[in-house]
């Protein structure tokens, strides 16, 4: 097969070889058979595929599945942390594992941004399941990829639904703290905030209605949700109440509280039946129920249906996935997920 320079820029790439002049009636065969090949190169360099380490390192799925069943045993809310990290990861210049990077005396990483400093966990995770998937194939597996496996084992081990991963992420050598800062949504959100942060990363409506039943399984802080119980009005005022006796106007800002009050560590549809009777506990979530008949509609149809929501969950979570990825010889396979090579 004829291979192209590899380049990040896949709609220059093909535009590039494009670029042909006048050609002899006998060469457009050949033309044609170039363009084929422009775009398999254009697809092997700028597209994820689930079987992207099925020759280079067929252990690794499995290692990660393996990882996240023995962190789950261990402690049942890493799964939450490591679906919210994965989604952190995303949406800060893409998905490249820039999360995982560690500030250290030269270099401010996103891991103190406001998003994440006392908030984002699970990393210990990742390295272990890192330091297995390096023993058996070195310089392989991207951490990007390590934390997006992470995620779906995560949610099928707490009982939502499955997808094929698409692989093939590479690592940034770099990440930013402001734009952690600016691009994950604060639970202070409005709905109009919401559709604008996920409108910038190319996602929809509909997507920040399935994604954000995400907060079916984890906690949150006070500092998180408090705004929410006391300064709203469309909370319950007993379940505004319950949540005070705790989580004081100030003070105790780490106090835990589940997002899904009913079944905080099952992957299910009750985060949507908790909107309909205003006990959503982040100002982001209950942003979703009663402001637009839009949003109405997509929570009233999770509620009803499961499957919808499972189906719709999984679409967004691909969505989101492939959201401004490395690949090519952009970025680098991570040796540790902490620290660039
Ligand atoms: C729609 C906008 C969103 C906002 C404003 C938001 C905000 C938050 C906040 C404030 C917390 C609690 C953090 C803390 O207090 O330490 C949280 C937790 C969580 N978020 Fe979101 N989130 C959003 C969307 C998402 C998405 C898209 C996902 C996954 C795809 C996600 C997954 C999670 C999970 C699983 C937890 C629990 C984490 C744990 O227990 O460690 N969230 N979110
Ligand atoms: C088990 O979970 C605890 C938190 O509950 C954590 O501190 C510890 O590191 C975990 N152990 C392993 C082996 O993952
Ligand atoms: C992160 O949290 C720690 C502990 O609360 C605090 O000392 C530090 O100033 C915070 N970092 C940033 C950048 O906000
Ligand atoms: C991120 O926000 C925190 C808190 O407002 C601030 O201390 C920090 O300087 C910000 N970092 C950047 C790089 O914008
Ligand atoms: C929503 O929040 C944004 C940003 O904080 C604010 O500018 C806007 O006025 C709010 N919209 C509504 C309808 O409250
Ligand atoms: C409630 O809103 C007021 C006015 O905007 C603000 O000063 C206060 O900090 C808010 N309180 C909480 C707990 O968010
Ligand atoms: C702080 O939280 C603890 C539970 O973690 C609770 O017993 C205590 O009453 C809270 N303090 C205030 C002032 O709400
Ligand atoms: C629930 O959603 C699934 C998936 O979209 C669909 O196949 C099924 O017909 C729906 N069930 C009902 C009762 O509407
Ligand atoms: C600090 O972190 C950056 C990013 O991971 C890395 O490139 C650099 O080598 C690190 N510096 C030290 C002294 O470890
Ligand atoms: C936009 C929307 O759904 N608004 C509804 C919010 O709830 C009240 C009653 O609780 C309705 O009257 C509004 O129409």
């Amino acid at each position: 097969m004829i291979r192209f320079p590899i380049s990040n820029n896949c709609a220059l790439q093909v535009a590039r070889n494009h670029q042909t002049q006048v050609f002899p009636m006998a060469c457009y065969h050949l033309l044609f058979l170039i363009l084929i090949a422009a775009v398999a190169s254009f697809q092997a360099n700028c597209q994820l595929s689930p079987g992207y380490y099925s020759s280079t390192c067929p252990q690794a799925l499995p290692i990660v599945k393996a990882g996240i069943a023995a962190a789950i045993k261990n402690e049942t809310r890493v799964g939450a942390s490591l679906l919210r990290l994965h989604f952190h990861d995303c949406f800060v210049n893409g998905c490249d594992g820039s999360v995982l990077l560690d500030d250290n005396a030269t270099f401010i990483g996103e891991k103190t941004a406001v998003p994440n400093n006392n908030s984002a966990r699970g990393f210990n995770v990742i390295d272990d399941i890192k330091a297995r998937v390096e023993k058996a194939c070195p310089g392989v597996v991207s951490c990007a990829d390590i934390l997006a496996l992470a995620a779906r084992d995560s949610v099928v081990q707490l009982g939502g639904p499955s997808w094929k991963v698409r692989l093939g992420r590479r690592d940034s050598t770099t990440a930013s703290r402001s734009a952690a800062n600016t691009s994950i949504p604060p639970p202070t959100s409005n709905l109009s905030a919401l559709i604008s942060s996920f409108a910038a990363q190319g996602l929809s409506i509909k997507d920040l209605v399935a994604l954000s039943g995400s907060h079916t399984i984890g906690l949150a802080r006070c500092t998180s949700f408090r705004p929410h119980i006391y300064n709203d009005s469309n909370i319950d005022p007993s379940f505004a109440n319950s949540l005070r006796r705790t989580c004081p106007r100030s003070g105790n800002d780490s106090v835990l509280a589940p997002l899904d009050r009913q079944t905080p560590t099952h992957f299910d549809n009750l985060y949507y039946k908790n909107l309909l009777s205003k006990t959503g506990l982040l100002r982001s979530d209950q942003e979703l129920f009663n402001r637009s008949s839009t949003t109405n509609l997509l929570v009233k149809s999770y509620v009803a249906n499961t499957s919808l929501f499972f189906q719709e969950f999984v679409k967004s979570m691909i969505k989101m996935g492939n959201i401004k990825p490395l690949t090519g010889s952009a970025g680098e396979i991570r040796i540790n997920c902490r620290k660039a090579n």
